[in-house]
């Protein structure tokens, strides 16, 4: 939202409510309320649409959810916006105060960001040990079919000048940075000329790539003179059959402890992303997945069940197939809920096994294998993993 209100004529006060940080009041006095949100978040954000739309205020909700299921996001908002707003959000914005704008706005085209502005940072209120998020390209130029970007941005790759990105890195008085791109690996060249340019702010910073940044030393070696301390890396899963089977065959298994060593060669951290519930996944992934991450001595993991979100490849498979459990959005978490029915297992046992991943990882065993395995980063990769595993046991 911080991004979209850099938009706003200056003339219009923005007030920005993050609610991970406090609740909305819903007496706020307002001419016009924005929403975004995620799939899980839809119910919620219908709530508070209601509340301000009872208080006659209207509503404009956009986002990856409203995107993906535009028909009944409509049904809860004065105005919608389905893809990215770019183009039409400023012209929404003048129409709106001439009392003249229509209820919905479709961008037909995924926009050029050669003009994206820098967020309005004064708007960001969140305190999570992050010194600033921003973004360098939007979208990637994958089709995983578990993967909501590849819909939302149609697999199409955009990228901001690089001198405005380092502006903007550099805008920031914090140290650490989180680049939120969906593959900074997109396009290895724009990433190489990129990273030259952060360089000079002496800062360090993380950001999401494919496999393909662990195949490049040039890269590695260019991040990591510019403040790379950690790559959070969609290794999805151990098996191949599962990964060929999700359209991601691009991720070869048998590569993977070469790619993890490279990117640690270079003095860089990994967090893999993984996901438990495919198809071809059988009762004994859990484990075959510890056991691959411990030997690796990977530093960090995010574990996640695998969820068929609206609009994806996967959901309209897994519907086609009767499979698709609930329609509750808000458990469509990837955490706490298994929405569909798995192959090879029960729901049960996909929570079960999730839930087994997630304490052995950040078991003190294996803290201590994978990061004397790899020391990389120990100085805070240590502190990190011990913050986890006990926020881990103190969870019910
Ligand atoms: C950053 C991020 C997070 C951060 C958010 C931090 C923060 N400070 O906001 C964190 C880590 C918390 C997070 C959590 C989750 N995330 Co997330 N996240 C992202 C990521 C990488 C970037 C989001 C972003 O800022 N994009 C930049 C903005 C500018 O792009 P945008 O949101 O698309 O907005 C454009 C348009 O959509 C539109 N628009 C968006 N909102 C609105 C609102 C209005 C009013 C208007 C007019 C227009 C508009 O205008 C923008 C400009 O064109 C996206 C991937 C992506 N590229 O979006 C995934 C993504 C959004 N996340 C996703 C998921 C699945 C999750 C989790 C469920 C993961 C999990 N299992 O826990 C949770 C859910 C959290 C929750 N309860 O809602 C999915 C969403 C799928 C879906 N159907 O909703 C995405 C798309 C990733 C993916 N590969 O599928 N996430």
């Amino acid at each position: 939202m911080p991004y979209l209100a850099a938009f706003a004529p200056p003339d219009w006060t923005v007030l920005h409510v993050d609610e991970a940080v406090r609740a909305v009041d819903l007496a706020t006095r307002a001419d016009l309320v924005a929403i975004t949100f995620h799939t899980p978040s839809a119910p919620h954000a219908y709530d508070l649409a209601a509340g301000f739309r009872q208080r006659g205020i209207p509503v404009v909700l956009g986002g990856p959810h409203v995107t993906l299921m535009p028909d009944e996001a409509q049904a809860h908002a004065d105005v919608i916006f389905i893809g990215e707003a770019e183009s039409d959000w400023p012209q929404f914005l003048r129409d709106f105060a001439a009392g003249r704008h229509r209820r919905r706005y479709i961008a037909a085209e995924p926009p050029t960001l050669e003009q994206a502005p820098m967020s309005r940072k004064d708007l960001f209120h969140r305190r999570d040990h992050t010194g600033g998020v921003l973004f360098a390209t939007r979208g990637c130029v994958h089709r995983c079919d578990f993967c909501s970007v590849a819909v939302m941005y149609q697999s199409r790759l955009r990228k901001r000048p690089v001198e405005a990105v380092a502006e903007e890195y550099g805008s920031f008085p914090g140290k650490v940075i989180i680049l939120w791109d969906d593959n900074i690996a997109s396009d290895l060249k724009y990433a190489k000329t990129l990273f030259s340019a952060l360089a000079p702010h002496g800062k360090w910073w993380s950001s999401q790539a494919s496999i393909h940044a662990a195949q490049d030393d040039e890269f590695l070696e260019l991040a990591a003179r510019s403040g790379c301390k950690q790559l959070f890396i969609g290794l999805e899963s151990v098996s191949q059959a599962s990964l060929d089977g999700a359209r991601k065959g691009f991720n070869r298994v048998a590569d993977y402890t070469r790619a993890v060593e490279r990117i640690h060669s270079h003095g860089i951290a990994v967090q893999v992303g993984i996901v438990f519930g495919f198809d071809q996944d059988t009762p004994a992934v859990f484990n075959d997945t510890l056991d691959f991450l411990e030997a690796a001595g990977v530093q960090n993991a995010t574990f996640n069940i695998l969820t068929p979100f609206p609009g994806t490849r996967l959901y309209h498979r897994l519907e086609a197939e009767g499979r698709i459990l609930t329609r509750d959005w808000s458990k469509y978490n990837g955490r706490a809920d298994v929405v569909f029915q798995p192959q090879q297992m029960s729901p049960e046992e996909l929570l079960a096994g999730y839930r087994h991943a997630n304490r052995r990882f950040y078991s003190w065993s294996s803290v201590r294998r994978r990061l004397s395995r790899s020391p990389v980063g120990l100085f805070w990769t240590l502190p990190l993993n011990v913050a986890y595993a006990l926020a881990l046991r103190r969870s019910p």
